[in-house]
């Protein structure tokens, strides 16, 4: 797996990262093709976006991806995912075993036991619309769908007890006391032994009994002697959990998260969010965004100022959240959605999804202390009581699954919206200046739109999710209209001039870091020069557009 530290020292586990054989199938169907056949007459990068690159750039279809695997036969095999885009058929020596739906997030796959020595794995990728196979993916989105193997895969193998997942919670940082609970399975019952240590010291040594199945094991530790995280001081520290032959190393910070009326707290102190969005995009990788570029991210966020980011629309990729820890940035990690209708919100089939969905997105990012808040539906349909019922029921689920952290979501809806109550923090994305309004009244209309957000939702944090301006790099003119550098900067500075110091508002996230090509669809296009949404602060390849002069100015006031 390509993740820049260590997870285990005793598992088997193998980064299958790097040339794979590819072919591109075009029309045909996962289920129908007949694989061994498939005559592989290309190579491709995994990680990478197959339709990103020149041979293949815009297509969609089937495309069918191979590597050789070696297994040892005696243990249990298992894939891990990091992101398949949109819909993955997972074919072992010529047998279908598994399919998974929606990209962006990690999933696990056992694999049947084999005989020991190579094996043939191909994964059949779709990336095609198709509403009842990848509900989460929808072609009207304000952004291209590249397809692929777009994140790491890895396969491990595993002893019959093993540890599948590794949750570490500060319970309260004061003590510096965490909980740790592991989600364990074992194929009979045993007895094996547990230990936990930490900076090189044993903290928990013991027997445990398994019965045969899935267990979860919980402890509350005392951590003496670590530091807390916070932006200022990001502390990170890897717990090393060992279960009979299996381990676990998993990377944290001790930090507590908590809303306060219209604050929100991080390990007490209040924190303000001053940020942008970001979409995990670049035109020549696709939603596979290197490491290295995933850094530069970072360092024009911190060049402007900024301590936040909004992961707009999807959950951002494991490896940018490791640098969020390092660097300290604040992220609202946000499930994968876009202006989803009353019908998306009563469907069975696009709820269950999103809950799949939520689930793999906490389990991916539980324990990176950069995460503070988690987002879901961005601008859908919250203003009648049957989309308020998905909301409520997404919500919760969220909720259930990890009570640490305040849940959210982006609002386009001031007057009208019916579920702000719902949420930790109110969210509301606007773009005063620019689809309405005059750029002489931004100021007043944020002044008046946070007054209304008081009034609706009392004692609640109130954050700013999006506001922006499309400005094309390298566009100048006299007139400064709409589409100029210029006017992006003005835009902004009005802007930012009124909320940054606006001692209501928990904060900012500027619509968004850098411009990203838009879906391929024709209604989008046409309101999107060059097929780009342009409302970035940097241009596709990250090159400052003058706004990113307003920015600095006011994330840099005292
Ligand atoms: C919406 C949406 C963004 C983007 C933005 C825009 O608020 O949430 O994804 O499409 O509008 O540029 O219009």
């Amino acid at each position: 797996m390509s993740r820049r530290f260590q997870k285990h020292t005793r598992r088997n586990t193998r980064d299958l990262g790097g040339t794979w054989d590819f072919a591109f199938l075009g029309d045909a169907i996962a289920d129908e093709v007949d694989v061994e056949r498939i005559v592989f007459d290309d190579r491709m990068i995994v990680p990478g976006c197959f339709d990103a690159t020149p041979r293949y750039a815009g297509r969609r279809g089937l495309a069918a991806y191979r590597t050789q695997i070696t297994l040892d036969g005696e243990r249990r095999a298992r894939l891990v995912v990091d992101g398949a885009h949109h819909y993955a058929t997972f074919v072992l020596d010529g047998g279908r075993i598994a399919a998974h739906s929606g990209g962006f997030t990690s999933f696990r796959l056992d694999l049947p036991r084999s005989t020991p020595g190579e094996h043939v794995l191909v994964i059949l990728v779709d990336n095609r619309f198709d509403e009842e196979r990848s509900p989460l993916h929808l072609e009207y989105f304000d952004w291209f769908h590249y397809g692929g193997l777009t994140r790491g895969v890895a396969l491990e193998e595993l002893t019959d007890a093993s540890i599948d997942t590794c949750e570490i919670r500060t319970l309260s940082f004061r003590h510096r006391r965490i909980r740790l609970e592991l989600g364990v399975s074992a194929m009979r019952d045993e007895s094996v032994a547990l230990t936990v240590s930490l900076l090189g010291r044993t903290l928990l040594s013991e027997q445990v009994t398994l019965s045969a199945g899935a267990t979860r094991i919980t402890r509350e530790l005392e951590l003496a002697e670590t530091e807390l995280w916070s932006p200022a001081a990001p502390n990170l520290y890897s717990l090393h959990v060992t279960l009979g032959d299996d381990d676990f190393i998993e990377r944290f910070g001790v930090r507590e998260i908590a809303v306060e009326g219209q604050r929100l707290l991080l390990n007490s102190e209040p924190v303000t969010l001053r940020g942008v969005n970001r979409h995990e995009a670049h035109p020549t990788f696709g939603h596979a965004v290197p490491p290295a570029v995933q850094l530069a991210d970072l360092e024009l966020l911190a060049s402007l100022g900024g301590n936040f980011v909004r992961g707009s629309h999807y959950p951002q990729d494991p490896q940018f959240l490791d640098l969020c820890d390092e660097l300290g940035v604040l992220v609202l990690s946000e499930a994968i959605a876009w202006q989803q209708t009353e019908a998306h919100l009563t469907s069975e089939a696009f709820l269950s999804a999103q809950e799949t969905h939520i689930d793999e997105m906490i389990g991916m990012s539980f324990n990176h202390p950069s995460v503070v808040v988690w987002g879901l539906l961005n601008e859908s349909c919250s203003t009648t009581e049957r989309g308020r019922s998905g909301y409520a029921r997404l919500i919760e689920r969220i909720r259930m699954r990890d009570p640490s952290r305040p849940v959210t979501y982006a609002s386009n809806q001031p007057h009208g919206d019916i579920c702000f109550d719902l949420a930790d923090i109110v969210c509301v994305n606007t773009y005063p200046g620019w689809y309405f309004g005059e750029i002489e009244s931004v100021a007043a209309y944020l002044d008046e739109l946070v007054t209304l957000l008081e009034r609706r939702a009392p004692g609640k944090p109130i954050l700013i999710g999006e506001i922006g301006a499309g400005g094309i790099y390298g566009w100048h003119d006299h007139n400064q209209q709409r589409w100029t550098e210029e006017f992006q900067e003005t835009l902004l500075d009005r802007a930012l001039g009124q909320l940054v110091s606006d001692p209501r508002v928990l904060g900012v996230a500027i619509w968004q870091l850098t411009d990203c090509r838009t879906s391929e669809r024709v209604q989008n296009a046409l309101g999107r020069p060059r097929g780009y949404n342009n409302k970035g602060l940097y241009d596709e390849y990250r090159r400052p557009k003058l706004a990113t002069r307003a920015v600095k100015k006011h994330f840099t006031r005292e």
